[in-house]
């Protein structure tokens, strides 16, 4: 049995909660996740999320959950002004960490905390980081089928994420919205997952970017509550404002290390689209395409079956990624299974002693593309007029 404690606990710390409570329930877990204490700084609100979310108890400081012999694993659902911190304190005192995305606000912070795993896995200590969509299982058959060679060499990756949450300009200034705490804006929050998704599909590396962001409502009314992607501003007719100090959109294209051309688009202005992380990859033999708002459903072209055009199919069979764990053919999965499959191969690898995938040495070198493409855009270096 490992001991959890979990950091934060609004929408990710609800999402993995769950993962924690149902990955025994569904797969052969080679080791026991004890939910042990949730920390969060109000000590009311930690106590109530605690008992609603399944935990034993509940702390009001993260190093009360480090101090503690009976938690062996952190799991950060923090904004990211506090990944840091919290794993460096967390791998230094021997705990295994799972962090969530993207690793840190700064390549700094990343290096360092890729540079604690690193010290840390040599006492036997983990570090994952939370890239849940690698383990939505049509994205893991993706995978297999790419790694066999099904569509041949990969020439083009186009990915997006689309959401619109933030369309109305009276959306409040939630922390998502503000570079001391998120680091970024659409661009890490939901570009850090496609650049992850492209990258792990492909098994290619991104070489280079060059970028273009924007930011169309600057300023916005304060929040009086928030929590996840939803809030409510102060009451009255004229609420105070703040200043947006994020990207609201981020385009950018790349090379990839093994050849390909990679265009990525992350944006919180999509309207209509409400979580579409979408991915297509055009290979020397055939194409793969996926739309997270059709999540069960992986798309597959080969130009040796030319005749049937794309072919759809519905990853819900018991011989597809993680999916005989769950339901008959055709019961599909939604959101949350993924954390779940997260957290199994998480404390897979840790019952193994073997380091989990992604690591923080993914999540930093992941940051440093996040990093240049705020460069790239800040310069507008590939910018040409006509
Ligand atoms: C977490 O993985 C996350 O990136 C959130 O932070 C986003 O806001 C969400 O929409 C997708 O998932």
């Amino acid at each position: 049995m490992l001991g959890v404690g979990m950091v934060g606990y609004a929408f990710m710390g609800r999402v993995h909660s769950h993962a924690w409570r149902n990955a025994g329930a569904f797969f052969d877990l080679p080791v026991r996740p004890r939910m042990a204490a949730l920390a969060g700084r109000s000590r009311d609100q930690a106590e109530a999320a605690a008992r609603t979310l399944g935990w034993d108890s509940a702390e009001t400081d993260y190093k009360r959950l480090i101090d503690r012999d009976d938690i062996h694993i952190i799991d950060i659902c923090t904004p990211g002004d506090s990944h840091a911190e919290i794993a460096i304190a967390a791998l230094a005192a021997g705990k295994h960490v799972i962090c969530e995305k993207p690793l840190a606000n700064t390549v700094a912070e990343a290096d360092a905390m890729a540079q604690a795993a690193r010290a840390a896995a040599t006492a036997g200590v983990r570090a994952m980081v939370a890239f849940n969509y690698r383990r939505v299982p049509a994205v893991a058959l993706a995978r297999q089928l790419i790694a066999a060679g099904r569509i041949g060499t990969i020439r083009h990756v186009r990915a997006q994420y689309l959401q619109d949450w933030i369309i109305d300009p009276d959306f409040p200034l939630v922390w998502r919205l503000q570079k001391d705490k998120a680091g970024s804006g659409a661009l890490g929050d939901i570009g850090a997952h496609i650049i992850d998704t492209a990258q792990y599909l492909t098994g290619q590396r991104l070489t280079g970017v060059s970028a273009l962001t924007h930011t169309f409502i600057t300023e916005r009314p304060l929040p009086q509550t928030s929590t996840g992607l939803t809030a409510q501003a102060a009451a009255g007719e004229q609420p105070e404002r703040g200043t947006v100090t994020v990207d609201d959109a981020a385009l950018f294209f790349g090379r990839l290390d093994g050849g390909a051309l990679a265009t990525f688009e992350a944006t919180r202005f999509a309207t209509g689209r409400k979580n579409a992380l979408r991915i297509e990859i055009n290979g020397s033999l055939g194409s793969l395409a996926f739309d997270f708002e059709s999540m069960n459903d992986l798309w597959l072209y080969e130009t040796s079956q030319d005749q049937a055009g794309f072919r759809r199919i519905l990853v819900t069979e018991g011989d597809h990624p993680y999916a005989s764990a769950w339901w008959p053919p055709g019961h599909g999965l939604g959101y949350d299974h993924a954390f779940v499959h997260e957290i199994t191969d998480f404390l897979t690898a840790v019952a193994a002693g073997v380091d989990p995938s992604p690591g923080f040495d993914d999540g930093a070198q992941i940051q440093r593309v996040l990093a240049a493409v705020e460069r790239s855009a800040a310069h507008d270096s590939a910018w040409t007029t006509p």
